[in-house]
C-alpha cells in the first residue's frame, strides 16, 4: 500500500524478463509473427518502454531471413520470433541458414504451457529435438526463473567462436511466471560479433610465417571469416607484403575491394570462372582464411588440387581446419588476430608488387563478360542485367542475390568495390526465396544505403507474400526479378550433365510487375535491353518499394560463370 509508485517491482513476469534480457544485450529490432502462445510476450512488448522495434512479417521463415540479413550487415545479433507448432517449423529454415552461414540469429518460439505437455495439446511439438541439430545452441525453458541465465547463454553461444544461430522455446506459463529483477542483467558486448576473440598459438604463427617466407606463389582464399572479423586491413597488409593474390568465396566477398590490383574475385563452382580458377591452380601455397574449403569453393576439392600446394588454414573453428585438405600449418583463432600476428612475424618482408597474373586473369574474364553484357539481344542476357545494375548502384549499396541466375552472375561479375558486407547470398543451403526478406533485414540494419534484392522467378514464387511487409513499412527496397519461366539452374544441369533430357523444370509465365502492383509496389516490366539501365535507375531512386521484372535469357542458354554442376 505504501510502496512508492515509481519503484520497480522486485519481480517481473517471464515475458517482461525476456524483453529486458533482449534490451540488455543491445537488441534494437525483432522480426516476427504473432500467435496464441505469444500473447504474454506481445503484451510485455506493448507495455514496457524498451525502445526496440517489432517488425510484423507475413511468414516466420521470412522473419528469420530478415534477422539473418540484419545480422550480416550490422555485426549484431538478429532476433526473430514466432509461435508454437507451425511457427517453429516455419522459423527453422532461416535459423539453419544463419547457423551454417555463421550469422548469429536468435530464434524465439513461444510454446504450449509446461503443464499442457503430453496431452495432445494443439501445436505441441518437441522444439528441443527439432532445433537441436540445426542450431549452435538451443533450450526449452521449463521455469521462468531460468530466463536470464538461458538468454545470457544464448547470446554467448551466438557471438563467441564461429558465430551461429540459437533457439529458445518459451512456454506460455513460463511467460507468466515470476523472475527476480536482480537476476535480469546481460553483457551488451555479447550482442555483437565476434565477441571474446581468441588469438592463434604463437608457435603455429612462427611455422606459418616460415612457410610464407619460403613460398614463391602464395594465394589467399578468403571465406566469410575476414568480413566477420573485420580483418580487411590486416589481410591487405599481408597480401601486399607477399604480393599474393586474394581470391574469395561468395561469403568472403568484402574481404578486399575487387578493384584492388591483387583481388582475384570469386573462385569455385558458383561464381568462379576458368580465369580465377587458374590463379588458384598455379599457387605453391594456399592460405585459407575463415573459409571451410567446401564443395563449391574448391569445385569438389579439386581446385586447389590436394597435395599440389602447401596449405595454411586460418579459422576460428578448430573443427574446420584440416577437414578437407591436409594442412601444413593450422592457425586456430580470429582472422584479424591471426593475420595481424603473421604481419608482425613477417615485418621484415616486403616483396615488390607483381599483380600481372591477376590483371591478366581479370582482363580475360571481363573481356568475355563485356562482350555479352553489351549485347542488345532479347530475351535480355543475365550479363546485361549485372552490367546495368553495376552502373546504376553506388559502391555502398547492399545487393542480395538468390540462387539460380543471380548468385553466380553477381558474385562473378558485380564488382564489390569496397570492403565489408555489401553483396551476399544464402550460401549455406541456397534455399530459393531468401533475398527479399534478407533485404528487409539489411535495410533495417543499414537504412542509409540502398538495398536491392535480385531473385529468379522461382525465388519470387517462394516469397511474394512478403511484399506486403515492404509496402506496410514503405521500405525503399528495389526487387529485381530475373524472369525466365524455368528453374533455370537445374535445367542447365540437365543440359550439361544429362544429355539435355529436360524434365519437370519449366513453369508458367507470371507477370511479376502486375503482382507487385496489386500489393502496392511500384513496378516495371523490361523486355528491351536498351531500356533496362534507365528503368533500373528510376526504380532505385524512387522512394518506397519498387520491382523490376526483367524478361531474361534462361540460364541453360546463357554462359554460366563455371558451367560445371557440383553436388
Ligand atoms: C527451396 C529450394 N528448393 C529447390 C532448390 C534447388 N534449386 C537450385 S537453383 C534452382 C532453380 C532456380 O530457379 P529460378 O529461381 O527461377 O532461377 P533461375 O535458375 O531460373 O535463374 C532450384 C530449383 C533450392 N535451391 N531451394
Amino acid at each position: 500500500m505504501n510502496k512508492p509508485v515509481d519503484t520497480p517491482a522486485a519481480t517481473l513476469t517471464g515475458a517482461e524478463a525476456v524483453v529486458e534480457m533482449l534490451r540488455a544485450h543491445g537488441v534494437e529490432v525483432i522480426f516476427g509473427l504473432c500467435g496464441d502462445t505469444s500473447l504474454p510476450l506481445y503484451d510485455a512488448l506493448v507495455r514496457l518502454p524498451h525502445g526496440m522495434r517489432h517488425i510484423l512479417t507475413r511468414d516466420e521463415r521470412h522473419a528469420a531471413y530478415m534477422a539473418d540479413g540484419y545480422a550480416r550487415v550490422t555485426g549484431k545479433v538478429g532476433v526473430c520470433e514466432g509461435p508454437s507448432g507451425g511457427g517453429a517449423t516455419y522459423l527453422l529454415p532461416g535459423l539453419v541458414e544463419a547457423n551454417e552461414s555463421s550469422a548469429p540469429v536468435l530464434g524465439i518460439n513461444t510454446d504450449i504451457s509446461v503443464s499442457s505437455r503430453g496431452r495432445f495439446t494443439l501445436t505441441e511439438l518437441d522444439q528441443r529435438a527439432l532445433m537441436q541439430p540445426l542450431t549452435k545452441w538451443n533450450a526449452v525453458l521449463d521455469r521462468s526463473a531460468d530466463i536470464p541465465r538461458v538468454f545470457r547463454a544464448a547470446f554467448n553461444a551466438m557471438t563467441t567462436g564461429r558465430p551461429g544461430a540459437a533457439h529458445i522455446a518459451l512456454p506460455f506459463d513460463v511467460q507468466n511466471g515470476p523472475v527476480e529483477r536482480k537476476d535480469v542483467w546481460g553483457d551488451p558486448t555479447l550482442g555483437s560479433y565476434p565477441s571474446r576473440r581468441v588469438a592463434p598459438d604463437p608457435f603455429h604463427v612462427e611455422l606459418a610465417a616460415k612457410l610464407l617466407r619460403l613460398s614463391k606463389r602464395p594465394v589467399f582464399i578468403c571465406g566469410g571469416g575476414p568480413v566477420i572479423a573485420g580483418a580487411q586491413e590486416e589481410l591487405l597488409e599481408l597480401a601486399a607484403r607477399l604480393s599474393a593474390p586474394v581470391a574469395t568465396t561468395i561469403s568472403g566477398q568484402g574481404s578486399i575491394s575487387e578493384e584492388h590490383p591483387l583481388a582475384v574475385g570469386v573462385v569455385g563452382s558458383n561464381g568462379g570462372t576458368p580465369e580465377t580458377r587458374a590463379i588458384v591452380d598455379q599457387a605453391d601455397l594456399v592460405v585459407f582464411v575463415g573459409c571451410r574449403a567446401g564443395s563449391v569453393t574448391t569445385e569438389r576439392w579439386r581446385h586447389p588440387a590436394p597435395g599440389a600446394s602447401k596449405v595454411i588454414h586460418i579459422d576460428v573453428d578448430a573443427k574446420t581446419v584440416g577437414t578437407n585438405y591436409k594442412v601444413d600449418v593450422p592457425l586456430v583463432g580470429d582472422a584479424k588476430f591471426a593475420l595481424a600476428a603473421l604481419n608482425e612475424a613477417l615485418s621484415e618482408l616486403k616483396r615488390p608488387l607483381d599483380a600481372g597474373a591477376v590483371a591478366k586473369a581479370r582482363a580475360e574474364k571481363f573481356a568475355k563478360f563485356n562482350a555479352l553484357a553489351s549485347s542488345n539481344d532479347t530475351p535480355i542476357k543475365p550479363e546485361r542485367v549485372v552490367a546495368e545494375l553495376t552502373k546504376a548502384l553506388d559502391a555502398d549499396a547492399i545487393v542480395i542475390a538468390d540462387p539460380g541466375t543471380p548468385c553466380p552472375y553477381l558474385s562473378a561479375y558485380y564488382p564489390v568495390r569496397r570492403t565489408g558486407r555489401t553483396l551476399f547470398s544464402n550460401r549455406a543451403h541456397g534455399a530459393l526465396g531468401y533475398s527479399m526478406a534478407a533485404s528487409v533485414g539489411a535495410h533495417f540494419g543499414r537504412p542509409s544505403v540502398k538495398t536491392v534484392a535480385v531473385m529468379g522467378d522461382g525465388s519470387f514464387g517462394m516469397c511474394a507474400g512478403e511484399m506486403e511487409t515492404l509496402v506496410r513499412y514503405r521500405l525503399p527496397i528495389t526487387l529485381i526479378v530475373i524472369r525466365n519461366a524455368v528453374y533455370g539452374w537445374i535445367k542447365a544441369g540437365q543440359k550439361t550433365g544429362y544429355g539435355e533430357r529436360y524434365f519437370s523444370v519449366d513453369f508458367g509465365v507470371t507477370d511479376h510487375a502486375k503482382v507487385a502492383e496489386a500489393y502496392g509496389v511500384k513496378s516495371w516490366k523490361v523486355e528491351d535491353p536498351a531500356k533496362l539501365g534507365a528503368v533500373l535507375r528510376e526504380a532505385i531512386s524512387t522512394g518506397g518499394p519498387t520491382l523490376v521484372d526483367v524478361v531474361c535469357q534462361p540460364l541453360h542458354e546463357a554462359m554460366a560463370p563455371v558451367s560445371e554442376w557440383v553436388a
